[in-house]
C-alpha cells in the first residue's frame, strides 16, 4: 500500500496541524461514577458510561497514555439490608452484582481498564490512610448526635428507612426527611409518629458519637480550585450557591451494624459509604497499577503532571465538587483536573417510568437492539453542558437510520461492489476530487477539538455534514451510469475509490463512538483505523468484499423492548409490593409538573362531596353531569368520566372536588368546580373515593 498526502490547496496548512506524534503525550486517568451494587444498570447509567468511554477511546486513539477505571459502590445500609432480605452475605451479593454489571458494560463496549469494587483491600488501605492523615491534621471532629434507633432490628435508621407524618402539613406516610405532599424538608427526628421501614416498629431516640470531616476548613482552597477551570461554569455557579449557604461539617461515620470499613481506632464505627466511594477511584486504579506495573504515585502525588478526570451526574456534584477535593487536599494528594458533569436521561420527554416501560435496563436493551445505536444517539445529543438528554425512541430510530445507515454506511455500499466486481478489489492510484478529499481529511482537527471539549453533538454534526457531501459527490458522478461506458472504467474506479476512502476517513472520526462498526470496517478495508490516518488516502490498495455493516433500527424491536421493560415490572411486582417507597418513587406514571410552593397548594380548597345525581349529557362524548352536595350547597359539575362510569353507579357515592375553582361556562351549561380522578384514561379512570366517615363539606387536607 502507498499513501498519498493531500495537497495544500485548501486554506488550512496541514503541516501546522498537530498529529498524535507532534502532540505531547499526556498521562490521563479517567473515572465515571461507581454504580451501587444492589441494582441493575439502566439506560440512565449508560449515558455516563458511554460519554466517558467515547472520550477515553478518543484520547487513546490520539496516542495518550489513558486509563479508565470504575468499580461497584458496594457499601452502605441499603446493600446490607438487601442482602439480608435475599438471605445471602453482602459479600456474595455484591460479587454477583459486579459480574452482572461488568457483563453489561462489556456488551455496551465500555472499555474499562479496570472494574473493581469499593469493598477491596486497596480501598480499605486508602480510606484508612486518608482518614489517618486528616485526623492527624485535626480535620476530624467528634460529637454526640441523637438519632432514631430501631430497637427491634438493633440499628440506627438512615432517613430513607423512616416513615411518618409530616411535621408541617400533617400528611401521613411521608419520608423521613421530606414530604411529598407539601415539599417540606426536615430532620427525621421531627417526624410525627415515626416508624421504621425495616421492622415496622416505633423507633426511639438514641445518642451516639459521630465522626465529622471539617469541610469548612477547606473553604478558601475550594473556592480557588473551583474557579481554576476545573468545572463547567454552570457547576461552578451551583457550588457558589452552596458556599453562600455556608459549608457544614460532614458526618462520615455510621454505627454498627453497617456494611463497610471500620474506622481506625474507633471500634464499632464505620466509614459512611460516601467516604470510601470516591476513594474507590484510587482503589480501582491501584489494583490496575499492581497488575500492569503502572506508577500509581505519578498519577496521585501532589505534584503529579498527570490529568485526572471524573465524569459524574449532576446529582452527585456536592460530593465531587466539595468533599472529594477537600479530602484529597487534606490528605496531601493531588486534586482532580476537572469534574465533568452531565444531566439526566429522560425517555420520550418524561422521567423514566416503569409503568410505561421506559425504565429500560441495559440488559433488556441488549436483548433487542445493537449497543452502537445507543452510543451513536447519545453522542449525537451530548454537549459539555449539564442539560438533561431526551431519548425519544422514534427520533432514536430515525436518527440512527438516517445518519449511520443512510449516510455513512451508504457511501461504502454504493461504491464497494464496483471495486470488488470490476477492479478486483483494488482502489485506484489516482484521486478523483482532491478538493473534496482535502475537505474531509482536514476536518479532523476541528472534530478532534469537539471530542476533546466533550461537544460530541458538534462532532457528529460535522461528520454527518461531510457524509452528505460525499453522498452528493457520488450522486452527481453517477458511477452506475458511467460503468456502462467502456471508456469510463478508470473514472468509475477513481470515483468509487474516493468514496471508499472518504468512508474510511469518516469511520476514523466515528471510531470512538462506534468501535464495533470500526472493527468491521477495518476488516473490509484491510486497514487499521488510526486517528492520524485521517490525513492519508489509500491508493493501489486491495480491499475485501463488502458485507452489510449495519442493520436499520426496527421500530418493532423498540416496541418489544418497551413491552419487555413493562414485563420486568410485572415479574417483580408481587415481591416488591410492600417495599420501601424509594422503589415505587421511580415508577412515576406521568412527569411531575413544575414545583409549586406550599402557598400555591394551600389555595386549593378540596372538599368531600356526595354525588346526589348523575346523568348523561346529550351530544357529549366524554361528559357526565353531576350534582354534588357540599354539605348544604349543591353544585353542578361536568366531569369527563363517561368512559369509566355509568351514571347510576355514581349516585350516592362520596368523592373529592376542587370547590374554589372559578366556574366555567361549557357548551352544556355552567361547571362549578371539578371532581378528582386518577388513571391513564378510558375505562381505567377512578374518581377518588374517600373512606367512611368523610362527610359532605369536610375539607380535604
Ligand atoms: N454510587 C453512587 C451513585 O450515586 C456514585 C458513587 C460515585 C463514586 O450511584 N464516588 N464518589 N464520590
Ligand atoms: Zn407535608
Amino acid at each position: 500500500m502507498s499513501s498519498k498526502k493531500p495537497s495544500n490547496k485548501s486554506p488550512k496548512n496541514l503541516a501546522a496541524t498537530p498529529t498524535a506524534q507532534t502532540l505531547n503525550k499526556r498521562k490521563i486517568l479517567v473515572t465515571c461514577a461507581l454504580p451501587y451494587a444492589n441494582g441493575s444498570i439502566h439506560l440512565g447509567h449508560l449515558l455516563e458510561h458511554i460519554q466517558t468511554d467515547i472520550w477515553v477511546r478518543f484520547q487513546r486513539m490520539r496516542g495518550h497514555e489513558t486509563y479508565f477505571v470504575c468499580a461497584d459502590d458496594a457499601h452502605g445500609t441499603p446493600i446490607m439490608l438487601k442482602a439480608q432480605e435475599m438471605g445471602v452475605t453482602p459479600e456474595d451479593m455484591i460479587a454477583g452484582v459486579r459480574e452482572e454489571h461488568m457483563q453489561d458494560f462489556n456488551d455496551f463496549l465500555i472499555s474499562f481498564d479496570n472494574y473493581h469494587s469499593t469493598h477491596s483491600e486497596e480501598n480499605q488501605a486508602f480510606a484508612s490512610e486518608i482518614y489517618n492523615r486528616l485526623h492527624a491534621k485535626g480535620h476530624i471532629k467528634t460529637r454526640v448526635i441523637s438519632q432514631l434507633y430501631d430497637e427491634e432490628k438493633g440499628m440506627f435508621l438512615p432517613d430513607r428507612f423512616i416513615k411518618g407524618t409530616c411535621p408541617k402539613c400533617k400528611a401521613e406516610d411521608q419520608n423521613g426527611d421530606s414530604c411529598d405532599v407539601c415539599g417540606a424538608t426536615y430532620s427525621p427526628t421531627e417526624v410525627i409518629n415515626p416508624r421504621s421501614v425495616v421492622s415496622g416498629s416505633t423507633p426511639v431516640m438514641r445518642d451516639s458519637e459521630h465522626y465529622f470531616f471539617d469541610l469548612p476548613a477547606f473553604e478558601d482552597m475550594l473556592k480557588e480550585w473551583i474557579h481554576s477551570g476545573t468545572l463547567q461554569s454552570e457547576t461552578a455557579n451551583k457550588l457558589n450557591e452552596w458556599f453562600e449557604q455556608g459549608l457544614n461539617q460532614w458526618d462520615i461515620s455510621r454505627d454498627a451494624p453497617y456494611f463497610g470499613f471500620e474506622i481506625p481506632n474507633a471500634p464499632g464505627k464505620y466509614f459512611y459509604v460516601w467516604l470510601d466511594a470516591p476513594i474507590g477511584y484510587m482503589g480501582s486504579f491501584k489494583n490496575l497499577c499492581d497488575k500492569q506495573n503502572i506508577d500509581f504515585d505519578s498519577f496521585w502525588n501532589k505534584d503529579s503532571d498527570a490529568e485526572l478526570y471524573h465524569f459524574i451526574g449532576k446529582d452527585i456534584l456536592y460530593f465531587h465538587g466539595l468533599f472529594w477535593p477537600a479530602m484529597l487536599d487534606g490528605a496531601d494528594y493531588r486534586k482532580p483536573t476537572a469534574v465533568n458533569v452531565h444531566g439526566f436521561v429522560t425517555v420520550n420527554g418524561a422521567k423514566m417510568s416503569k409503568s410505561k416501560g421506559t425504565f429500560i435496563k441495559g440488559r433488556t436493551y441488549l436483548e433487542h437492539l445493537n449497543p452502537e445505536y445507543l452510543r451513536y444517539y447519545y453522542a449525537a445529543k451530548l454537549t459539555h453542558r449539564i442539560d438533561d438528554l431526551d431519548l425519544n425512541l422514534e427520533d432514536f430510530a430515525q436518527r440512527v437510520n438516517s445518519d449511520l445507515v443512510g449516510k455513512v454506511v451508504n457511501i461504502a455500499s454504493r461504491c464497494a461492489s464496483f471495486i470488488t466486481k470490476r477492479f478486483d478489489g483494488m482502489l485506484s492510484s489516482t484521486i478523483d476530487d482532491q478538493t473534496l478529499a482535502d475537505e474531509v481529511m482536514q476536518a479532523g482537527d476541528s472534530i478532534a477539538s469537539h471530542y476533546e471539549n466533550r461537544e460530541f453533538s458538534r462532532a457528529m454534526r460535522e461528520i454527518m455534514a461531510l457524509a452528505d457531501k460525499v453522498n452528493e459527490y457520488i450522486a452527481v458522478k453517477e458511477p452506475w451510469q458511467l460503468i456502462k461506458d467502456e471508456s469510463k472504467q478508470a473514472e468509475v474506479q477513481a470515483i468509487c475509490s474516493l468514496g471508499i476512502n472518504l468512508f474510511r476517513t469518516l469511520m476514523i472520526y466515528l471510531k470512538p463512538v462506534l468501535p464495533k462498526l470500526a472493527e468491521s470496517t477495518e476488516s473490509f478495508l484491510n486497514d487499521e483505523l488510526l486517528w492520524q490516518g485521517h490525513q492519508v488516502l489509500l491508493t493501489d490498495h486491495k480491499i475485501n468484499k463488502f458485507k452489510a455493516l449495519l442493520q436499520r433500527v426496527d421500530m418493532d424491536k423498540i416496541n418489544a423492548m418497551v413491552d419487555a421493560s413493562k414485563e420486568n415490572l410485572k415479574a417483580t411486582d408481587s415481591v416488591k409490593q410492600e417495599k420501601s417507597k424509594a422503589d415505587t418513587n421511580i415508577a412515576v406514571i406521568e412527569p411531575i409538573a413544575d414545583e409549586i410552593q406550599f402557598e400555591d397548594f394551600a389555595k386549593i380548597d378540596l372538599r368531600i362531596v356526595k354525588i346526589v345525581n348523575a346523568e348523561h349529557v346529550e351530544k357529549a362524548n366524554k361528559l357526565l353531569r353531576l350534582e354534588l352536595d357540599l354539605g348544604g350547597e349543591t353544585r353542578q359539575v361536568f366531569a369527563g368520566i363517561k368512559s369509566a362510569y355509568n351514571p347510576e353507579e355514581l349516585i350516592g357515592k362520596h368523592t373529592v372536588m376542587v370547590a374554589n375553582l372559578a366556574p366555567r361556562k361549557m357548551r352544556f351549561g355552567m361547571s362549578e368546580g371539578m371532581v378528582l380522578a386518577a388513571g391513564p384514561g378510558g375505562k381505567d379512570l377512578w374518581i377518588l373515593n374517600p373512606d367512611d366517615g368523610a362527610q359532605p363539606g369536610m375539607r380535604v387536607k
